[in-house]
């Protein structure tokens, strides 16, 4: 294998969940209601009514799953911690069962040699805040806080990596804005107000978890994406740069340079929301590393979004595949803001996955995808890039939000009537990256049948 297809030394190799997509257990031993438990069990607001009350079992069948993330050789796992199981009623009295179940997980992942990184808000509110107003309630900030410091003295002893907020352009703009997700609200001034607010919870749970825990290492997972003209002419330039200030510079540059994008800023009028003196400050402090979720970008001209682009594939959720577009998003981080340590926390795709008569699923076009992708990463580190490792999203199939179970993402097949869980090619092709540390043409699975 050619060098320059080998990753760094120590480069960590890892897959991502998130706890409503996985767990099941909704009101189990304990769990309170969380807002996508209310949302899912509304009629109309998720594909075909499902609902993830028992979605993968996760909650119940972890040291199974451990097992497979062993034999596919992961070096990390990285998970989200469900609020409502550990804080019921978003603060006060603990759930000591719910804390439980993510002691024991660390504790299982540790045996296994995988290191957790902990995402602690990945969209699973709990209801009893947003009856007060969810996160545009400041107040709410200050509870994830609170959370975050109940988990890190719990578990700082064994989890580095911290995660404060999974997606916050997710969580203000398809909760707020389009209302696709919970709490399915639309209106987009309040949509910049809870995405101010999410970033002043991001900093407060940040100096939390420093307080409790010196030596955390604390980070954010955004969703990025480029947004590329469609020509050389300036109108068409422009407008692709004020999408891109419009949605990741929005939230780049408050927490890398201390301050909102001024052209968006203005553009945004009296939408813009309230920020508190100090509050830049706050968000803006010291990042250990910054997350990264890349799926696909943008191509836009100055009449609006090109799609779909010529000659391009599709995944399964309508999003186009452009590997090459990473790499320029890494380069141009790395140019336009402040050096930090870069993880890909998400990366992966849906496909039609049918498990084949011989009982395997065959899943090239997610090999050839992360290929491309992988291959793109270690070209960014060859561009000086300080990428430290790549997660896949996801490590089994789940719950995809207001898709539902109709969009498949994993390593790993469920089988969700009996709960089988079958290693695709592409998790086996996966193991095999992983122990060579790198791409390679011609991987060839490392682990057979499972
Ligand atoms: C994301 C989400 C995941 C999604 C994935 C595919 O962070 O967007 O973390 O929950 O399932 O992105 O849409």
């Amino acid at each position: 294998m050619a060098n320059n297809t080998l990753f760094p030394q120590g480069f960590v190799w890892g897959a991502a969940t998130a706890a409503y997509q996985i767990e099941g257990a909704w009101n189990l031993d304990g769990k309170g209601e969380s807002i996508w438990d209310a949302f899912s069990h509304t009629p109309g607001k998720v594909a075909n009514g499902d609902t993830a009350d028992v979605s993968c079992d996760h909650y119940h069948r972890f040291a199974e799953d451990i097992a497979l993330m062993r034999q596919m050789g992961l070096k990390a796992y990285r998970f989200s911690i469900s609020w409502p199981r550990v804080l019921p009623t978003g603060r006060g009295p603990v759930n000591w069962v719910g804390l439980d179940f993510y002691d024991r997980l660390v504790d299982t992942l540790l045996v296994a040699g995988i290191e957790p990184y902990i995402t602690l808000y990945h969209w699973d509110l709990p209801q009893v805040f947003q009856d007060i107003g969810g996160w545009e309630n400041r107040e709410v900030a200050s509870y994830f806080a609170d959370y975050a410091s109940v988990l890190v003295n719990r578990l700082g002893d064994r989890v580095r990596f911290w995660i404060t907020l999974n997606e916050p352009w997710v969580v203000a703009f398809l909760g707020y804005r389009t209302g696709e997700h919970a709490p399915g609200i639309t209106d987009e001034k309040r949509a910049l107000q809870v995405a101010h607010n999410l970033l002043v919870a991001h900093g407060l749970a940040a100096q939390a978890l420093r307080t409790h825990m010196p030596g955390a290492q604390v980070g954010i997972a955004l969703n990025l994406w480029p947004t590329e003209s469609v020509s050389n002419a300036s109108e068409d330039i422009a407008a692709a740069e004020l999408a891109w200030q419009k949605d990741c510079g929005w939230f780049l540059s408050p927490l890398l340079k201390a301050s909102y994008p001024s052209d968006v800023w203005e553009k945004y009028g009296e939408l813009v929301p309230d920020v508190a003196p100090g509050d830049l400050a706050l968000i803006s402090q010291r990042l250990d590393f910054l997350g990264i979720n890349y799926y696909s970008r943008t191509v836009m001209s100055a009449q609006g979004t090109v799609s779909p682009v010529a000659g391009s594939q599709y995944t399964e959720m309508g999003w186009e595949v452009q590997a090459p577009a990473l790499r320029r998003l890494l380069v141009r981080l790395k140019k336009d803001y402040q050096a930090i340590p870069l993880y890909i926390t998400e990366n992966g795709c849906a496909f039609k996955d049918e498990m084949s008569q011989d009982g395997q699923v065959h899943d090239q076009k997610r090999i050839d995808f992360l290929q491309q992708h992988l291959s793109q990463a270690r070209l960014a580190i060859g561009d000086g890039v300080d990428l430290r490792g790549f997660f896949v999203w996801s490590l089994m199939d789940n719950f995809e939000w207001a898709h539902g179970f109709n969009k498949r993402f994993g390593l790993v097949y469920v089988d969700y009537p009996t709960q089988k869980r079958i290693v695709k090619d592409s998790g086996k092709w996966y193991a095999q990256v992983i122990k060579q540390n790198g791409v390679m043409s011609n991987c060839k699975p490392a682990i057979s049948g499972v």
